[in-house]
C-alpha cells in the first residue's frame, strides 16, 4: 500500500476514506482535517479562548496537540475525579497530563473535585445514592458541572472535549434507539452558548477513534491506555461493539451514520417535533449555574445530599 501523497510505504489505510497514507502525511492530514470541521461547523476563530477537557486518553491529549499546532490558543483542564481501580487510574492519567503540558508548555487548571467538594467521585456515588451502585451518572453530572463552572469563571470563550467519531456514533445510536428527541436535537459537534452555560465543541468528533489511535502514536503522545475501571460493561460499550460489527462488514457505516444524522438535523428533515418547549432556566441560588430544576441545581442538590446523609 503507497502513501497518497508521497508514493512512498503507508503506514495507515483508511477504507472508509479509501485513503493510504504515510506517517509523515498522515501527521499532516489528520490537523488540516481538524481546521476544516473547525471552520465548517464554526467552532471558534484563533482569537478565542480555549479551555480542552484533558483526561490523559489519547483523544483529549491528541485534540490539545493539535489545536496547539494549529496556533489556537488553548489551555487544559484536568479533573481529579479519585477514581483508583487497582492502578490508581486518577494518579496515572493525572500524571500524564502534567507531564504533557509540561513538555509542550502549555498551561494546566487542575481541580481536585475531593479537595473541592469533600468526597471523590465513587465515594460522592455511594453517600448521595445515585446512579445504583455505579459512579457514572454522579462523574458526569459533576464533569459537566466542573468544566463550565472553570470556563465561565476563568472567562474561556469555549469548551472542547476530545470525543470521536465512535463516542458520538455510539451516543447517537443510543438516543436513536430510545427517539430521545430532546438529545437528538441537542447532539452535534457545537452547542452554541446559552444562558450562563459556556460554548461546547467537538474538534474530532469525525475522526474513528483508531485514527485518533494512530495519531496519538504517530506524534509520541504518551497516554493512559486503561480505560476508567468503571467504563466496563457499559452500554456506551456495547453501543460501540454493535457499531464495529457494523463497520467491519460495511466500512464507512457509522460515519455516513453521525454525518448524514447532522445534515438532516440542519435541513430541517429530521422526524422530530421541532418546538420541544425549551425548559425554562433560572441561576442556582448556590453556584449560579444555569438549572431548570426548582431551586438549587442538580449538582448542588446532590453535594447537599451527601453531606446531610
Ligand atoms: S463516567 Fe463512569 Fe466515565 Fe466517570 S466513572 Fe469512569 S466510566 S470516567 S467516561
Ligand atoms: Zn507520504
Ligand atoms: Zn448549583
Amino acid at each position: 500500500m503507497k502513501c497518497r501523497k508521497c508514493g512512498g510505504k503507508a503506514s495507515i489505510n483508511m477504507r472508509q476514506h479509501r485513503l493510504a497514507l504515510c506517517k509523515e502525511h498522515y501527521l499532516e492530514w489528520i490537523p488540516e482535517q481538524t481546521e476544516r470541521f473547525i471552520k465548517k461547523y464554526r467552532m471558534f476563530t484563533k482569537d478565542e479562548k480555549i479551555l480542552v477537557a484533558v483526561s490523559g486518553g489519547k483523544d483529549s491529549l491528541a485534540l490539545w496537540d493539535i489545536l496547539t499546532r494549529l496556533g489556537y490558543q488553548a489551555d487544559g483542564l484536568y479533573l481529579a475525579l479519585g477514581i483508583d481501580g487497582g492502578i490508581d487510574y486518577s494518579d496515572e492519567s493525572h500524571r500524564l497530563t502534567e507531564e504533557f503540558a509540561q513538555a509542550n508548555n502549555l498551561k494546566l487548571h487542575v481541580v481536585n473535585i475531593e479537595q473541592e467538594y469533600g468526597y471523590s467521585i465513587p465515594t460522592l456515588s455511594l453517600v448521595s445514592h445515585r446512579g445504583h451502585g455505579k459512579p457514572c451518572s454522579v462523574c458526569g453530572l459533576a464533569k459537566r458541572h466542573e468544566m463550565n463552572r472553570i470556563a465561565r469563571d476563568l472567562g474561556y470563550d469555549v469548551l472542547a472535549t476530545g470525543h470521536n467519531l465512535d463516542d458520538e456514533a455510539a451516543v447517537l445510536f443510543g438516543n436513536t434507539l430510545h427517539w430521545s428527541a430532546e438529545y437528538l436535537l441537542r447532539q452535534g459537534p457545537v452547542l452554541p452558548e446559552s444562558d450562563g452555560l459556556a460554548r461546547k465543541v467537538k474538534p474530532l468528533c469525525r475522526f474513528y477513534e483508531r485514527e485518533m489511535t494512530a495519531y496519538s502514536i504517530a506524534r509520541g503522545i504518551e497516554y493512559i491506555y486503561d480505560e476508567c475501571p468503571f467504563a466496563e460493561g457499559s452500554q456506551q460499550i456495547f453501543y460501540k461493539e454493535a457499531l464495529n460489527q457494523l463497520e467491519t462488514a460495511r466500512p464507512g457505516a457509522k460515519l455516513t451514520f453521525y454525518t448524514r444524522f447532522l445534515e438532516a438535523r440542519q435541513s430541517g428533515n429530521l422526524f422530530i417535533e421541532k418546538d420541544i418547549e425549551k425548559a425554562h432556566l433560572h441561576p442556582c441560588p448556590q453556584c449560579g449555574q444555569p438549572t431548570s430544576t426548582p431551586d438549587l441545581c442538580s449538582f448542588c442538590r446532590m453535594i447537599e445530599k451527601a453531606k446531610t446523609g
